[in-house]
Order: structure tokens, then C-alpha cells, then sequence
């Protein structure tokens, strides 16, 4: 499947945004960035909630699609462009990892951190939708402990979200250090992909903080 227009990915400076700039970045996508300053609440403005309700990023423009949620779009992109080989195609057997695990970094990794960083007590067990923290921790380590990479022996753009993901983790002791999440995170962030994100982010974060100060 070859779809040839560009990508507009709306866009913060160090948000999630950033992980799916990296995406679009390995695989070679054309895309365009649709900066928002959130510095200045421009996510709430109505131009934005049209596009995402939430007023939230990330969200892509592609042709008439719209998706917003970062999950969504990892596996929407890398469908879209599997030119750069990031993607087990239907009918790899490596595609039922590849989507277990960037699903499962929105509807446990992500629920399971937030509760933990708001010192919340998960759900009983049987009405939790990721059973408990340690669970959760656990599973992610056993799979990197028996593969190099989330999805098999080869790097898919499950990766691109997780070593990202795991790196900012870790940094804020959300996740424990171990050998094994630090030999991952090291492997993917070393890509100079997150290398160039990171450097224009922070050029894009400083120079919005700049403007919302100068027109408070
Ligand atoms: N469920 C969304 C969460 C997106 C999200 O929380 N984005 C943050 C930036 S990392 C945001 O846009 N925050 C702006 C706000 O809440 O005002 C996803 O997975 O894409």
C-alpha cells in the first residue's frame, strides 16, 4: 500500500508528539510539523479541538484520515510506509507482538505508571485492565529477556515507542533500572533519530516558552 501524501503531524516539543516524530523520521515519511505551543494553551484553541477533542498531541492529518492516539498512529504510520521494514505485514507471525505490545503500552503501561505516580491503588484485580504495576513490569522485562526486541529478533517501530518510552521511565524512577531495560533503551535511543528530535525539541520547547512570556 503506497500512499503518497504527506503527513502533517500536530505537534508539541517534549510530549508524545516527539516519539511519533521519531517514527515518521525512521521511516522516511514525507511529513510536515503543525506546531502547537502549548506554553501558550494552544491545544485548547477550536482550530485544534476540530482535529483532536481532547486537545491533545500527537494527532496526523494523512490524505482525509485523521488519528489521534499515539498507539493508533504508531500502527497506522508503520502500515502506511513499510518500505522502511519497521512493520511485520498481515500474515507475519511477528504481528500479533508487534500489536500486543504498542497496545499494551497504552491500555497498561501508561494506566499503571499514572497510578503509580498519583500513589493511587489499582483496581481489584479481577477489575483492573492491567491487573497490578508489578505485572506490568514484569511482562515487558520477561519479553526483553527472551528477544532483543519487543516484537522478535528485529526492530519494529514497537521499539521506537518503547525505548523512548522506557528511557523517560526509568529517568523519572517510574521504572526500576535493570540490566535488562538498560542494555534496550540504550540500543534505541542510540538511533540518531532520537539524537535529532531531542536537539530540535529543545530548541522548539525554549523558543515557545520565550513566546508565551512575551505575550503574558
Ligand atoms: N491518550 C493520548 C495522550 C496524549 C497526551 O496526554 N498528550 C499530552 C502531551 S504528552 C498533551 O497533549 N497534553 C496537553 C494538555 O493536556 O493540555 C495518547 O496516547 O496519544
Amino acid at each position: 500500500m503506497a500512499i503518497p501524501d504527506r503527513v502533517t503531524l500536530y505537534y508539541s516539543p517534549r510530549t508524545r508528539a516527539s516519539g511519533i516524530r521519531v517514527l515518521l523520521e525512521e521511516l522516511g515519511a514525507p511529513f510536515e510539523l503543525h506546531t502547537l505551543n502549548m506554553a501558550k494553551g494552544e491545544q485548547r484553541e477550536p482550530g485544534y479541538l476540530a482535529i483532536n477533542p481532547l486537545g491533545k498531541v500527537p494527532a496526523i492529518r494523512h490524505g482525509d484520515a485523521v488519528v489521534t492516539e499515539q498507539s493508533a498512529i504508531y500502527i497506522y504510520l508503520s502500515d502506511a510506509f513499510p518500505d522502511a521494514g519497521l512493520t511485520p505485514a498481515i500474515g507475519d507471525p511477528d504481528r500479533g507482538a508487534f500489536l500486543r505490545w504498542i497496545v499494551f503500552y497504552s491500555s497498561c503501561f501508561e494506566p499503571a505508571l499514572i497510578d503509580k505516580s498519583m500513589g493511587r491503588e489499582p483496581p481489584p484485580a479481577t477489575r483492573s485492565a492491567y491487573g497490578d504495576y508489578d505485572k506490568v513490569i514484569s511482562a515487558i522485562q520477561s519479553n526483553l529477556s527472551t528477544q532483543a526486541f519487543m516484537a522478535g529478533d528485529r526492530l519494529t517501530a514497537a521499539d521506537l515507542l518503547w525505548g523512548g518510552a522506557l528511557n523517560l521511565m526509568t529517568r523519572f524512577g517510574l521504572v526500576p533500572k535493570t540490566p535488562v531495560f538498560d542494555a534496550y533503551i540504550e540500543k534505541i535511543i542510540s538511533r540518531p533519530s532520537f539524537g535529532k528530535v531531542a536537539e530540535e525539541d529543545e530548541i522548539m520547547a525554549a523558543a515557545h516558552e520565550e513566546e508565551a512570556a512575551g505575550s503574558a
